[in-house]
């Protein structure tokens, strides 16, 4: 493939070659990179545009809606639902699953998305994603809620459009995480990141640090130690990013390594998590795995999450592969108690956090 030169078609054609279902697959995708082309367009436009600002509405999160939610929402469904290549989609942004409407056809696939991924960066100008999954869908029937309720090993292709200095897309068809740079001048995605790679170690995590004293013990272990840097069990330093955008942190984390981590914590004991299982996790857990690094609730793969709920959140810690394990680690010996007794360098004995109660 020859880099600068091969479009996203061109490489769909290549890398599909002998995966049955390979033309609808293919559309699809391209289907879904039209709405992106779209969408970058409104986020380029901004203030310009109107496309500023929130709307007087809640979407199913209970989160306002800004009005770029709402206009990815529109273009993404616009996008995949008259192809014939969807038997039905699932929406951050929709209460229910999203049928395709009777005049049109309806196809083998679920698409499910997070249409605008760090929206409340998109008043402050900051990087915002699309992350979308593509599972199976058997029979003609329409979906019900239970046919998404597929675990992310399912996946038959995932990817996110990161809407920065330049608009990318990075995506996967279970043969490799490859990226893609939008030449807006001539309106194609070129291939310019093939078999993306994370490097297995790193010095650099990603978590908002705000919720420290909800954390389990297995991740305030893991972050103090960061924090202690060369001074502490580690031996080296470390350097933190928290951009809010878990698109941009994870494309940073794809281009040089790293870890992500938006843990269970105690904040809301009813959420497990902030992230969405199907439409955050999961596509992002595929797309870092086949860029061999690992996906991790902290106790669990990622991908082999039951889901139970469309829009159940999930623990989600991934990144560099032997800093998942680490962190992995930590929670069986938290969970067994085996982990060591230690005082944190950091917290005081003022603090809230006590090792020798929390373990
Ligand atoms: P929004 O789409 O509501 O901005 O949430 C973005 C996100 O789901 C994820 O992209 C970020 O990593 C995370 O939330 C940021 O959460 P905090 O605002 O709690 O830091």
């Amino acid at each position: 493939m020859h880099l600068g030169r091969t479009t996203l078609s061109k490489f769909l054609l290549q890398q599909l070659k002998g995966i049955e279902g390979a033309n609808d697959l293919g559309a699809l995708l391209v289907d879904v990179a039209a709405a992106v082309k779209a969408i970058s367009a409104m986020t380029a436009k901004g203030a310009l545009g109107g496309y500023l600002g929130e709307l007087d509405a809640r979407n199913v999160q209970g989160e306002t809606q800004k009005k770029l939610d709402v206009l990815a929402n529109e273009a993404l469904i616009k996008s995949c639902e008259w192809g014939g290549l969807v038997a039905g989609m699932a929406s951050e942004e929709n209460d229910e699953p999203v049928p395709i409407p009777a005049e049109f056809r309806r196809g083998p696939y679920l698409l499910v998305f997070d249409p605008l991924d760090g929206s409340s960066n998109t008043d402050v100008n900051v990087s915002v994603g699309t992350i979308f999954s593509i599972l199976s869908h058997a029979g003609d029937r329409p979906p019900a809620e239970a046919d998404f309720l597929q675990p992310g090993c399912e996946q038959v292709a995932a990817g996110y459009a990161i809407y920065g200095p330049a608009t990318m897309l990075v995506l996967t068809v279970g043969k490799g995480t490859y990226g893609f740079t939008l030449d807006r001048e001539i309106g194609n995605f070129i291939l310019t990141h093939p078999l993306m790679a994370i490097p297995p170690d790193s010095s650099e995590f990603a978590i908002n640090t705000s919720n420290a004293r909800f954390w389990e013990p297995p991740v305030h272990r893991y972050v103090t130690e960061c924090q202690a840097g060369r001074t502490g069990e580690r031996g080296r330093d470390f350097n933190m990013r928290w951009i809010a955008s878990m698109v941009a942190e994870v494309h940073r984390i794809l281009m040089r390594g790293g870890v992500f981590m938006y843990p269970r914590d105690t904040k809301d004991p009813t959420k497990p998590g902030r992230l969405r299982l199907m439409y955050e996790g999961n596509p992002i857990a595929m797309l870092v795995e086949q860029a061999g690094g690992r996906a991790s609730t902290g106790r669990e793969r990622l991908l082999d999450v039951q889901p139970a709920a469309l829009h159940q959140r999930v623990p989600v810690i991934l990144g560099s592969r032997n800093e998942v394990d680490r962190i992995e680690r930590y929670h069986v010996e938290h969970d067994n108690g085996t982990a060591h007794p230690y005082v944190s360098p950091l917290f005081n004995e003022r603090s809230l956090y006590r090792p020798e109660v929390l373990g």
